[in-house]
């Protein structure tokens, strides 16, 4: 990811935060961390008051290691805007997410917000999800339900859901919600929203990484520093 995407990303970003007393929803993953550090750039020196609500224990640390004014959906369950990543951002702005393994989080403060905007650098924007994206659609499932699960999704629409292994911990990986992930690498492009739909309907589906209809507008840091915005 070049670090001169990430950083022009937030600038032009965060110029749409224009009101004071905002509520903003802070998404999980690399990117984010630019715009994070961007805003609590702007709360010094423009004393912004806002209050942020985080997607995941590495968003919670985000705003409280930049002294950001922490919240929750206890207080705020109407959001002014969230920002977050993306694995994958196709011609009509569905995304992937849960690379990181917090879609679940991250898709319910997506859903509490009026705007919910997306930054990622331009090996995220696709014409097509799989293109760019090769590592499947996660989908944060119960444990004990796992293997049945991965059973349905492969059987119904094909491909291999496969269960995501931790790297530097023995087994699979464990979501803030103490869940596992599935990665289904899917075979061909589907009706993202009628799949996305059925997987949630599979007893044991917590959430899946396919967020339909959700992202207001893309901002994609390009190579050479510039950002391109699709709507
Ligand atoms: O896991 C997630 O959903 C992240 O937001 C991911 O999609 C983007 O992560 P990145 O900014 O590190 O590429």
């Amino acid at each position: 990811k070049s670090e001169s995407s990430g950083t022009s990303l937030t600038v032009v970003l965060l110029f749409s935060l224009q009101q004071n007393n905002q509520v903003v929803g802070v998404g999980s993953g690399s990117t984010i961390v630019y715009a994070v550090d961007r805003l609590a750039e702007r709360v010094r020196q423009e004393k912004l008051n806002i209050v942020c609500v985080p997607t995941s224990f590495q968003a919670r640390q985000l705003i409280l290691k930049h002294g950001l004014s922490l919240s929750d959906l206890d207080r705020h369950p109407e959001l002014d805007v969230a920002i977050d990543g993306a694995d994958e951002v196709d011609a009509s702005l569905t995304l992937i997410k849960g690379g990181g393994g917090c879609l679940t989080q991250e898709k319910i403060v997506a859903g509490c917000a009026k705007h919910f905007i997306v930054i990622a650098d331009y090996r995220k924007d696709s014409k097509a999800l799989g293109q760019q994206w090769k590592k499947g659609v996660p989908v944060e499932v119960i444990p004990i339900a796992y293997v049945p699960v991965s059973r349905a999704i492969a059987r119904r629409f094909g491909g291999e859901a496969v269960l995501r292994m931790a790297v530097s911990k023995a087994g699979p990986v464990v979501t803030d919600n103490s869940n596992f992930i599935l990665d289904w690498k899917f075979e061909h492009a589907q009706n993202w929203k009628e799949v996305n739909t059925a997987i949630k309907m599979i007893p044991g589906v917590v959430e899946t990484g396919l967020f339909v209809g959700m992202a207001e507008r893309v901002y994609f840091g390009m190579e050479d520093g510039s950002v391109k915005i699709r709507d």
